[in-house]
């Protein structure tokens, strides 16, 4: 499987996009920048010289300023115009604000032109509580702790937490894996992703209130009150905050951080897919699907298709990833070799 090519160049093109559509609103420069990021990445070569972009319709234009930039990281590695941009105060600010869990760029916007800068400013005392929704109000909590990275072991033990209040809802063994960074082999993560089987489709809700309710406070297992606020409750999917009860080291005297936490449930006929998905890392995907793409397939996290119609009667079986590198005509690769 060919790795997404011109990575350097479509990076920072794509972070030109990321400012103009977050901080500064200007969409539609967003956009022409993100299409440019894209078209470079799904080049099956690396471009050396600034002629070689000429396969590319959009950046063919002798003066256009997207291929000027595109020269000057070529020539230089860097990029001017994007470094001054995150100096603005206004983008700084947004930066900052869209880094609280919830925020969205336009929420982040929106606070500014309200007078809003900075976190301080939420921090400060009198801000009205409809200034921000619950969500963000717990984003702003703990947002210095979620910017910490989670040390493998500790990720590991809130994992093995979920597993086991997994396996307490019935009597089959459940498939539960943590995933993200972590099942890549990382020494640490940003968060901690797990991803749960559920064989019987309707039993999903079921199975992720009985593994919420077991995590919470006040419940009789071993594990309450490893969860602490939730984020975002859905159906089979779950976004919230969890800590350690007791310290990894008995003489650790720090109080637990406090970490983000996903999970998920998947159904079995989808589980492998859903694995291979959040299993990461996100080039790694984006490079597959776009194999899977050429092949005439469409790769999901809820499936690998036969046909871009994702219908139901279109999905491939596959019991585990290796039936899916297998039907795609790949390599197996294990995750830790999947840190692209
Ligand atoms: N993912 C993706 N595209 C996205 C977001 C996520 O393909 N836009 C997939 C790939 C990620 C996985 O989901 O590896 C988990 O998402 P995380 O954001 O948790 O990323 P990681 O676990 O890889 O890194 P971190 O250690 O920062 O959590
Ligand atoms: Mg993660």
């Amino acid at each position: 499987m060919p790795l997404e090519c011109n990575s350097k160049v479509a990076d920072l093109l794509s972070e030109m996009a990321k400012i103009n559509q977050d901080a500064l609103r200007e969409v539609y420069k967003a956009k022409q920048y993100a299409a440019a990021a894209s078209a470079l990445r799904s080049l099956n070569f690396e471009v050396q010289s600034i002629d070689q972009v000429d396969v590319i319709p959009m950046l063919k234009k002798r003066d256009g300023k997207i291929r000027k930039y595109v020269q000057e990281i070529l020539t230089t590695g860097k990029l001017t115009a994007l470094q001054s941009l995150r100096q603005r105060p206004d983008v700084k600010s947004c930066v900052e604000l869209s880094g609280i869990h919830g925020v969205g760029p336009v929420t982040a916007r929106k606070l500014f032109d309200k007078g809003y800068k900075s976190l301080a400013d939420l921090r400060a005392p009198g801000v009205p509580r409809d200034t921000l929704t619950p969500t963000q109000w717990i984003g702003l909590k703990y947002y210095e702790e979620f910017k910490q990275r989670i040390p493998r072991e500790e990720v590991s033990h809130i994992a093995t937490a979920v597993r086991e209040a997994a396996n307490t809802f019935m009597k089959d063994e459940v498939r539960c894996y943590c995933v993200g960074s972590f099942r890549r082999g990382k020494a640490d993560s940003g968060d901690v992703d797990v991803l749960v089987e559920c064989r019987d489709v309707s039993l999903a809700n079921d199975l992720l209130m009985h593994i919420l309710n077991d995590l919470r406070a006040g419940s009789p297992s071993p594990r309450s009150g490893i969860l602490t606020d939730d984020l975002q409750v859905g159906d089979v999917q779950y976004m919230g905050v969890a800590a350690l009860q007791q310290p990894l080291r008995a003489d650790d005297q720090a109080p637990p951080v406090h970490r983000r936490i996903d999970i998920k449930v998947y159904e079995t006929d989808a589980f492998p897919t859903a694995l291979l998905y959040f299993t990461g890392s996100d080039k790694f995907n984006r490079s597959m699907r776009l194999w899977a793409k050429r092949k005439g397939y469409a790769l999901q996290d809820k499936g690998l298709f036969r046909d871009r119609s994702e219908a139901a009667a279109s999905r491939v079986r596959v019991r585990d990833e290796k039936d899916i590198f297998d039907a795609l005509q790949l390599d197996y690769v294990a995750p830790k070799d999947r840190n692209v």
